[in-house]
């Protein structure tokens, strides 16, 4: 009993006050739990990224956001949307304050398609509901995603990156039609489904 009460460790602690040794076994226990949670999800990562071509953006190709519009692959009359040799189709758009240029991109059904965005002013967002397109736009950079849509129709697109008082006016549509009523286009035409 003397030993008892010169061990620290021995001593009953007053109500309330949990043992180290009970302290420690706890955080082991959540350390645990807490580094099991950190695998699983960097795995769901993996996984999505290989099954569902859910991807970071990552290419780095730089353009200069004071001069885009004077000429090259981002002046005016070479945005919208694009077909290539391959039958693939391109989409540039521009992100401007508070809209996308244009407003409204058509695309066909089962086509390989690639979006190609870069910014005026500050970062924006890109993001298509239920697809793998999910960017954002930041200036002085292009941002390139590629997709493939399985079925027609109106998919909203809104800017999912604050950028100022209107931000929440910043959508845009991109309308996928079946493959007959997308209609061939020259090398150096352009398409959309702006309305004039
Ligand atoms: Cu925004």
């Amino acid at each position: 009993m003397a030993d008892a009460q010169r061990d620290v460790l021995q001593r009953p602690l007053p109500d309330g006050i949990v043992p180290a040794a009970e302290v420690a076994r706890m955080e082991k226990r959540w350390l645990t739990l807490m580094v099991a949670m950190l695998i699983v999800m960097m795995a769901v990562v993996v996984l999505r990224g290989v099954t569902n071509a859910i991807h970071p953006p990552s290419n780095i190709e730089t353009i200069d956001p004071t001069t885009l519009h004077l000429d090259g692959e981002f002046a005016e009359s070479n945005l919208g949307t694009a077909q290539e040799p391959d039958g693939s189709l391109t989409a540039r758009l521009i992100a401007d304050p508070y809209a996308f240029v244009p407003d409204c991109v058509k695309l066909a059904v089962d086509a390989p398609v690639k979006f190609r965005l870069t910014s005026t002013d500050v970062i924006h967002g890109f993001l298509l509901p239920a697809t793998n397109v999910n960017t954002m736009v930041v200036p002085g950079f292009v941002a390139e995603v590629r997709t493939r849509f399985t079925r027609p129709g109106i998919y909203r697109m809104p800017c999912n990156e604050f950028c100022g008082s209107g931000h929440h006016g910043m959508w845009a549509r991109v309308s996928v039609v079946p493959k007959e009523q997308f209609p061939a286009l020259a090398p150096t035409e352009r398409s959309s489904c702006v309305q004039q």
